[in-house]
């Protein structure tokens, strides 16, 4: 059975078509789903805290209704892709456990402190849009239920992208001090940015064995030349500078040439040693434990429905 299993998800994957959740898949393909999917949930969650620090100091109304649902629509983005790796059999208790114990990663850039409004807008404009061109190519991600959430997420996150660069843009325009405001936001979160593409080609053990299963469709290098790409235009738009003297397109190899990156950095903070990795997991286990009343009382509810029924 192992054999003819082997056969058909080989032929799924040579055809480009996709593997459901019931169909046979070797056992690396499904951990390194869970993995990717579970560690792209729990960036969405705690993705939410930096910017759930502003929603109360927010310059208006409107900024404030517009940053809650950008915040909202992050943990609708977790909820679907914990559901997506739900199906790969791993319950979503377990990957909470993961993440919360401190052994499952989620994104660096999440444990860089958000400290003034502009970065508000930096974080839509760099971090939504760095997810973006990552997320863009992993619609056609060979696992049908993460595919088909990308696809979704996608769309909220490009609402979310034009909303950053539109808060930078009014900032950019407003007195020095604003544009000084936006141009340090830029500067902060510019480097961290690039690194969300993950290690460079040579060091990133999982990616060649991803791209062989479709599930990722470019290398982290590839991805993060296209993202420059498009920042180095949109930043002449806001008026401002990305912090990289070197920044230059090399027309030889066809490359972007930008800074040396400190991976040092990234590795301490992807190991837990960033700016805000205590803070953030402490506040996420809060939001967990104050939490329980909710889940008990679904249990409890399940349960009477279930008596009832029975
Ligand atoms: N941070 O072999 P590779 C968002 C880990 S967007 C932390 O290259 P892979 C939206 C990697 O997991 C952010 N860890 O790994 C939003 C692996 O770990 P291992 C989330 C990182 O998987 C915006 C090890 O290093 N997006 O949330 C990072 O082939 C605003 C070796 O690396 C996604 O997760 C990193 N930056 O490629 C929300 C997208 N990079 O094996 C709120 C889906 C690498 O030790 C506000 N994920 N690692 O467990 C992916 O596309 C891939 O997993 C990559 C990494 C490209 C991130």
């Amino acid at each position: 059975a192992e054999r003819a299993g082997q056969a058909h998800f080989d032929e799924i994957i040579a055809k480009d078509s996709r593997i459901e959740p019931r169909d046979w898949m070797p056992e690396g393909y499904r951990k390194t789903l869970t993995r990717q999917i579970s560690q792209h949930a729990h960036s969405e969650i705690i993705g939410m805290q930096p910017e759930a620090n502003w929603i109360t100091r927010a310059p208006s109304l409107k900024r404030k209704a517009i940053l809650m649902a950008k915040v909202q629509d992050e943990a609708g983005h977790g909820l679907y892709l914990y559901s997506a790796a739900e199906t790969l059999g791993t319950p979503r208790d377990e990957l909470n456990d993961q993440l919360l114990s401190g052994r499952a990663k989620y994104s660096s850039i999440f444990n860089y402190p958000a400290r003034t409004w502009a970065d508000m807008g930096a974080i839509g404009w760099l971090v939504d849009g760095a997810a973006i061109a990552n997320q863009v190519p992993l619609c056609r991600a060979s696992y049908g239920p993460y595919g088909r959430a990308m696809v979704r997420v996608c769309k909220e996150e490009s609402f979310h992208q034009r909303q950053g660069f539109e808060i930078l843009l009014e900032l950019a325009n407003g007195s020095d001090q604003q544009k000084q405001m936006a141009q340090d936001a830029v500067d902060r979160f510019y480097e961290p940015s690039l690194m969300m593409f993950g290690p460079p080609d040579g060091d990133s053990p999982n990616s060649q064995q991803s791209m062989a299963w479709n599930i990722k469709r470019f290398t982290n290098d590839d991805l993060r030349q296209r993202f420059v790409g498009m920042i180095v235009e949109q930043v002449k738009v806001l008026g401002l500078t990305l912090p990289d003297p070197e920044l230059r397109f090399d027309e030889e190899s066809g490359q972007w040439i930008h800074k040396e990156l400190n991976w040092d950095e990234f590795k301490a903070v992807i190991s837990g040693n960033g700016p805000c990795n205590v803070q953030r997991l402490a506040r996420r286990r809060e939001a967990h434990e104050n939490g329980a009343w909710v889940r008990e009382a679904a249990a409890a509810y399940a349960a009477q429905q279930a008596e009832k029924v029975a």
